[in-house]
């Protein structure tokens, strides 16, 4: 067992007495009766007294030394399974394998009954979910804010190869065993309303908010377990809940319906996380939810602020508040409320710290996803932030006239407020202007921001726009999902990689060592097996752990360009039915993703390659070389298996569109070889592991940017390739759908007349040839290991560890407490 603070006293016997305990009083089983997923719980419930144990010591511990601390922000947290997780952090997975085991249970199965509380659409969520990790594991004080959604992001299956969405209730009828509520932070939110300007007693003129109602927010917290070391931090959930949840009245008068409609309006609040990635909707139930979030815990900072003796004058000095992406935006205007009317302080004092403490980290460039709110909508659900809105866009665009003196366009294009005949509240402009820092998530992503997105606030602002490469953490993504590939790391260069990562570069001199590489290649087997005994049993399709391992997993979305894979796919099996000069080694292509509900083309995507591997799978003149995977409900705890199975990880976005990527840093970290553009951190991979172990192909981003300025013709690529051709015309037969051509039609059709923005067809030929290579070099088992052990070895600068030092120092200006 590693050394560990938290689990010192760790006592056997008692541990067992407290499931026990837990199974009886708790859940009310006899361990005769008690299910699998019974064990489960009792288990967490115990393991979760240590956890809120240690929770609550940190607290006091940061409060007392007047510590510092960092505010993370997000509307989400993709925070996946928590057990098996804290079990390593804690020190404690043996010793409680051993424990259930005498209890009769197996540990590894009691983890497969805990639901993925999947509070996160995708890249942005597990962000924030790696970040908390690595905050906890270095001891920088922080606390997470979210919310505490009633149904996570939807489960999806197929129905004959069409995506189903049903309501994810991650914390079924027992309740999540980790969380813990807090009756005692309960805040008050209001909403809608009116301003009006009041004398107090010494005759000074105020404005103030009278709402048209209020809701509670009520505390959940769920334990953010150091690694090996003694801090506990809270990610803190805030559910919304009506203050009056019942109107006795109205009920005795026989109207149970009408009796309980302030319970329905404000459950509705917190009742679902909003489908969407890299996509903004706009939506009204949206904006409440944002403000919400934010009121509670602006009200939560103030107060730990305050119980920890704390002047308001000194917030600034000791909290910072960190707004991933602009979802958090409204807490700018909600802290400067509070801070004018409810602290009467003036403008610029509150400005003063306002623009001190806030900074802001933007994850995408997409046009679609950049939030816009109608100012009419603010003004109606939050009177008083519009009029705070207002006066911050007032001061800003004097500073713009003194910048650029009568250049109007200049100031129509990064005012706050976006005039048209409706007029919109440019929430990315409002953060550029109310923060100290704003960051993009890879280096190539914020020089972008600086070119592309936000010009001017560079040269207005000097130094405020930066980067933070992302990164992901190696507890969750190396040592808790590879077990093999961990005991061979360790073996080589000592046990406490997973918190000095930079200790993995000693594997590089391995590489070549045959005796490692086939230890290495065994893992990268024996993962292949726990993948392929997965599908077997989940979708009944039969792999060979030979072939290739080739996975695509994240979000479904045109500029990820899934198609692409997929044209790729039916290039080979046109090839194989059609050329009998072609050879491929073996390969099985893995699709992972959900669709959001209402985007029809990625809809398409999804039942188009499930359609193709119907058929693939099942057609003996293919001998096997060809399988293709579309796993249902991807979702983190999928993830876990599909990661440590890979051989290559498809990284294929069209060059400038995304931001970074933090499946390309788990892939290579587990062993597998990127093919991908020169986009987001593939860049940066590639910087670190060479360009003769990763595979680069396709347009750079100015190469991008020059097709379309001259006119993208995706025909003139159509025409020229006689393989793009027929992959694309598959799309139009029945090959796949017998007896109905024309139900993949949508997609053939996006990309020759859609004039489809993410160049598919351009990139489609140096994909394929690129592909090729591959295949060669996998041919090469020892070539290959050398390459994978190298991926492996030089990923360090991608440990989530390092971005949060990164935010640390060059950002949040924090300092590790040790508890
Ligand atoms: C994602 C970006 O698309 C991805 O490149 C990046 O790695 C991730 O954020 C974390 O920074 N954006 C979103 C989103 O998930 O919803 O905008």
């Amino acid at each position: 067992m590693i050394k560990n603070g938290q689990t010192q006293q760790f006592d056997k016997a008692a541990f067992k007495a407290a499931v026990e305990k837990h199974l009886t009083t708790t859940y009310a089983y006899t361990t005769e009766s008690a299910t699998p997923h019974a064990w489960y719980l009792a288990m967490a419930r115990a393991l979760a007294e240590i956890s809120t144990g240690n929770l609550l010591a940190t607290e006091q511990k940061l409060a007392k030394e007047k510590a510092r601390s960092v505010n993370y922000l997000s509307l989400e947290f993709l925070i996946g399974r928590l057990t098996g997780n804290n079990l390593i952090s804690l020190g404690l997975y043996e010793n409680v394998a051993s424990a259930m085991e005498e209890l009769g249970q197996n540990l590894t199965d009691l983890l497969e009954e805990e639901r993925d509380p999947a509070l996160g659409n995708g890249g942005l969520g597990r962000l924030a979910a790696c970040f908390m990790d690595s905050l906890a594991a270095q001891e920088y004080p922080a606390v997470g804010y979210g919310l505490h959604y009633e149904y996570g992001l939807f489960r999806q299956s197929f129905e004959q190869g069409r995506q189903v969405e049903t309501p994810d209730g991650w914390r079924g009828v027992e309740g999540y065993p980790w969380e813990v509520v807090r009756p005692e932070l309960t805040q008050t939110v209001s909403l809608y309303g009116y301003v009006e300007s009041y004398l107090d007693e010494d005759g000074n003129n105020y404005r103030r908010w009278v709402p048209g109602m209020t809701v509670d927010g009520i505390a959940w917290d769920l334990p953010i377990v150091g690694y090996d070391n003694n801090s506990v931090y809270p990610l803190r959930l805030w559910e919304c809940r009506s203050p009056a949840p019942f109107n006795l009245a109205r009920f005795n008068d026989g109207d149970y319906v009408g009796a309980q409609y302030p319970a329905l309006e404000a459950g509705n609040v917190t009742k679902v996380l909003y489908p969407n990635d890299n996509h903004d909707q706009g939506k009204a139930l949206r904006l409440m939810q944002q403000y919400f979030h934010c009121a509670c815990s602006i009200a939560d900072i103030l107060r730990r602020h305050h119980a920890a003796g704390n002047e308001i004058e000194d917030l600034a000095k000791l909290e910072t508040i960190q707004l991933n992406d602009t979802h958090p935006t409204i807490a700018i205007p909600e802290l400067m409320r509070v801070l004018i009317d409810e602290y009467k302080m003036g403008w610029e004092a509150a400005w003063a710290i306002c623009s001190q403490t806030f900074a802001y980290t933007n994850h995408t460039l997409l046009p679609e996803a950049l939030e816009t709110w109608s100012e009419a909508l603010i003004q109606q659900m939050l009177p008083r932030h519009m009029e705070i809105i207002f006066e911050i866009n007032h001061r800003f665009l004097k500073e713009v006239e003194a910048a650029w003196p009568g250049n109007n366009d200049v100031k129509r294009k990064l005012s706050i407020i976006q005039e048209g005949p409706q007029r919109m509240v440019r929430m990315a402009n409002l953060c550029v202007v109310s923060t100290y820092a704003v960051n993009g998530v890879a280096a190539l992503h914020s020089e972008l921001v600086k070119r592309d997105l936000f010009p001017e606030f560079n040269e207005l602002y000097p130094g405020r726009l930066t980067n933070v490469t992302n990164g992901v953490t190696p507890r969750r993504w190396i040592k808790y999902c590879n077990p093999g590939l961990s005991e061979l790391i360790s073996e080589k260069v000592g046990s406490d990689w997973p918190v000095h990562l930079e200790k993995i570069a000693g594997l590089a001199e391995f590489a070549d060592d045959e005796a490692f590489q086939q230890r290495f290649m065994a893992v990268k087997k024996q993962n292949k097996q726990r993948l392929a005994d997965w599908v077997k049993t989940n979708m009944d399709i039969d792999l060979d752990t030979n072939a290739i391992f080739d996975i695509q997993i994240k979000r479904l979305h045109e500029y990820k360009r899934q198609h692409l894979n997929l044209l790729h796919i039916l290039a080979l099996y046109h090839r194989l039915l059609n050329d009998p000069t072609f050879d491929m080694h073996p390969r099985v292509f893995f699709f992972g993703a959900k669709a959001a509900p209402g985007y029809a083309l990625a809809k398409d995507i999804i039942f188009a390659i499930n359609k193709v591997a119907e058929k693939v799978n099942n057609d003996p003149r293919l001998g096997g070389k060809l399988k293709v995977v579309f796993v249902p409900d991807y979702r983190v705890s999928l993830a876990e298996i599909l990661f440590p199975a890979a051989d290559v990880s498809e990284q294929i976005s069209t060059a400038g569109k995304e931001a970074s990527g933090t499946g390309n840093m788990k892939f290579a970290m587990n062993g597998a070889l990127t093919i991908g553009t020169m986009d987001g951190a593939n860049v940066e991979m590639r910087e670190e592991v060479g360009d003769d172990n990763i595979f680069i192909f396709g347009l750079l981003v100015d190469e991008v940017q020059k097709l379309k300025q001259e006119g993208y013709d995706p025909y003139r690529y159509y025409n020229a390739d006689s393989m793009l051709r027929a992959a694309m015309d598959l799309l139009d037969s029945d090959e796949f759908t017998p007896g109905q051509p024309g139900l993949l039609s949508a997609i053939r059709q996006n990309l020759l007349e859609g004039g489809d923005p993410y160049l598919v067809l351009a990139d489609f030929a140096d994909y394929v040839k690129t592909h090729e290579k591959i295949d060669a070099a996998y041919r090469d088992q020892k070539t290959w290991a050398h390459k994978a052990i190298l991926n492996t070895a030089l990923m360090s600068k991608f440990s989530s560890d390092r971005s949060i030092r990164d935010y640390a120092n060059n950002i949040w200006n924090l300092k590790p407490v040790k508890c």
